[in-house]
């Protein structure tokens, strides 16, 4: 090994150092074990950046990241050493070839996550049809979520309203009209559900098509039937890590 790489080599090691001794004085768990490397999202960036700077390796990457306040992500593109720090989950969108690494809290939740039994919940902030909200929390490796008992909805409903926010929770009766569904699991709703007073009304029945469950602040975060190419943001669902 020549003398340039072993330089380079102890100039890894020591951010790695660097980063251990940082966590220990901040209290937080960020081994490398704790930042995962997001497959699905490589190739994709969330947008809310930071900063975009130089780093010699993800490593330093995720240094940096530690020690900005607010940073829940890094993308790293290797070919020019581009590092790009991330407040979280806005929308993401297809970028220049680059890995993404994002940070796992100690309840086993993805930074800017909340915890719920066994899952983690994001609540976006971007509108969306609820097509496409499958879609965006496919990419984030998680489902729309699925308010499926009275605790769940009661946790979701909470932070909802803590919120300026109306959203789209993973439910249908698309495939057949008044046959709810949380569609990713296939469950139905026979067990548990939390409608608003006189929904699902399918708006009325008037030539409308309402097969998507949505929530907002007009029914106070209770369950109401909206059309599925409104845009509403997506809540997404998966367990912890
Ligand atoms: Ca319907
Ligand atoms: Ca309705």
């Amino acid at each position: 090994m020549s003398s340039a790489t072993w330089l380079y080599r102890a100039f890894e090691v020591s951010q790695i150092v660097v980063i251990l001794l940082y966590c220990l004085f901040r209290h937080i768990s960020c081994l490398e074990g704790y930042w995962i490397e997001s497959t699905s999202l490589r190739n994709y960036q969330p947008d809310s950046k930071l900063v975009s700077t130089t780093a010699s390796s993800h490593y330093a990457c995720m240094m940096q990241c530690l020690m900005t306040d607010g940073c829940c992500f890094i993308s790293y593109v290797t070919v020019n050493s581009t590092c790009v720090r991330h407040l979280g989950m806005g929308n993401v969108q297809s970028q220049e070839s680059s890995s993404v690494w994002y940070i796992i809290n100690d309840d086993n939740c993805p930074c800017g996550w909340h915890r719920f039994e066994a899952s983690c919940f994001l609540f976006t902030n971007i509108y969306m049809t609820w097509n496409d909200s499958v879609a965006y929390c496919r990419i984030l490796d998680a489902r729309l979520a699925e308010a499926d008992s009275k605790k769940k909805d009661s946790f979701i409903r909470g932070i909802a309203a803590t919120t300026s926010g109306s959203f789209w929770l993973g439910g249908s009766d698309s495939d057949q009209e008044n046959t709810w569904l949380w569609t990713a699991s296939n469950l139905s709703m026979t067990k548990y559900d939390n409608w608003a007073p006189t929904n699902p009304n399918n708006y009325g029945g008037q030539g409308e098509n309402a097969d998507c469950i949505c929530i907002g602040s007009w029914l106070k975060f209770y369950w109401d039937d909206c059309n599925c190419w409104e845009e509403q943001a997506p809540v997404c669902e998966k367990p912890v890590i």
